[in-house]
């Protein structure tokens, strides 16, 4: 999935009630402007003060930090959750597209560079 989206459809559908685990390959890479992250994200210095603003938000989950690998069902943040370095496993709130983003601020999506790879399963 490439960081400069801001709802990557996978074309993956998932069934509400259904538990799913999401892998992502390790030693991967991506870039917000010049800032290097792993899908964990970071938060920079000067990135602190908008911190607030990024589309999942700190105040939901502390560990929101600029692009923080997010996964979510539709293009709804309703459904909002990190997946970062993974494993990741969870149950789908209600049925529809599995679709994930670069965590980030909606204007800032132009200086994103690069991509991830992951992985989805149907675990029960
Ligand atoms: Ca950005």
């Amino acid at each position: 999935m490439p960081a400069a989206e801001r709802w990557f459809h996978t074309g993956f559908t998932l069934e509400y009630g259904a538990r799913y685990r999401v892998t992502v390959p390790p030693g991967q890479v991506w870039t917000d402007w010049y800032v290097t992250n792993g899908p964990q994200g970071s938060t920079t210095f000067l990135q602190k003060a908008f911190r607030h603003c990024l589309r999942l938000s700190p105040a939901r989950d502390p560990r929101a930090e600029f692009f923080t690998l997010i996964g979510t069902i539709g293009e709804s943040l309703e459904y909002a959750f990190i997946i970062g370095a993974g494993p990741c496993d969870f149950t789908a709130a209600t049925s529809g597209e599995f679709v994930c983003f670069a965590n980030d601020i909606w204007p800032a999506y132009w200086n994103n560079h690069g991509s991830m790879r992951l992985s989805i399963v149907r675990i029960s």
